[in-house]
């Protein structure tokens, strides 16, 4: 099975040939982290880079995204697939005014698959949004996405507010997304940054002091 005929699909949009892909490849023993690594996410890349250089519009970056979607539906019981305790409590979402939320399931199943117990608020999440399912849940760790330059400052917001309140305290905060860089998550004061979601899982192991 080639890796490159799935990163195809993704770029055509075939929602069904990507899932039926997926499935075997599955079937046939591959890692699913390998699937979505060299498989799934050099497609999207693919899709992003023509979106910027106008060769795709949005209708052709909807059907690979649900292309995306498809595939990812497979592969994510099996990185879900965790044993032992909780490495803790992380609250997630891609914040509010962001419809952008593949990157965010993508690092939400890995650190499910870590064995971190994972809230997902799913997209266009506000920063009371965000604050109420702390508090709810008692999570330890809080993680933002964001896609847009338009909407990262809606992560200084929610950190504004959470600051604002006791739970900060004993509460990390990482951030993440395509246009966030380390130096953007240290000026608005996040505790951790990450540039894909497998680094995501280590520095959330480092910030609450869980082993490797
Ligand atoms: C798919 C896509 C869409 C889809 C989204 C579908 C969905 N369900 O997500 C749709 C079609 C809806 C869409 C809409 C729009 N989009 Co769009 N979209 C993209 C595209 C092509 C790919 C994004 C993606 O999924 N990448 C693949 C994933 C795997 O990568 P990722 O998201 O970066 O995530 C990884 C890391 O960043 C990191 N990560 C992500 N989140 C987090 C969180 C944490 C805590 C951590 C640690 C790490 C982390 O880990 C992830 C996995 O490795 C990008 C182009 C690009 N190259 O990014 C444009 C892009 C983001 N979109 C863009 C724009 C402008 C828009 C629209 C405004 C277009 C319009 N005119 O309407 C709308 C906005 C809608 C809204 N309100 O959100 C621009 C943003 C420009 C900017 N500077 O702000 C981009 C960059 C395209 C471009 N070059 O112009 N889009």
């Amino acid at each position: 099975m080639e890796l490159g005929d799935v990163s195809n699909f993704i770029i055509e949009g075939n929602a069904p040939a990507a899932e039926q892909w997926t499935q075997s490849a599955i079937d046939e023993g591959m890692d699913p982290l390998v699937i979505v690594n060299e498989g799934l996410i050099p497609g999207m890349d693919v899709v992003g880079e023509r979106f910027k250089n106008g060769e795709y519009y949005l209708p052709e970056v909807l059907v690979s995204a649900r292309a995306m979607k498809w595939a990812m539906n497979l592969v994510r019981p099996l990185l879900a697939e965790t044993q032992g305790a909780s490495l803790g409590k992380v609250v997630i979402g891609t914040v509010r005014g962001d419809l952008h939320d593949i990157g965010k399931n993508l690092v939400s199943m890995m650190l499910d698959g870590a064995g971190f117990e994972v809230v997902d608020l799913g997209n266009d999440v506000s920063p009371e949004q965000f604050l109420e399912a702390v508090e709810e849940s008692d999570a330890n760790m809080i993680c933002m996405s964001a896609l847009l330059t338009t909407t990262m400052p809606i992560m200084k917001t929610t950190i504004e507010m959470l600051e604002q309140s006791e739970i900060r305290q004993n509460l990390r905060v990482m951030v993440g997304g395509a246009p966030v860089t380390q130096h953007y998550a240290s000026d608005i004061g996040a505790d951790g940054y990450a540039p894909e979601a497998a680094t995501a899982v280590e520095v959330a192991k480092e910030l609450l002091g869980v082993e490797k």
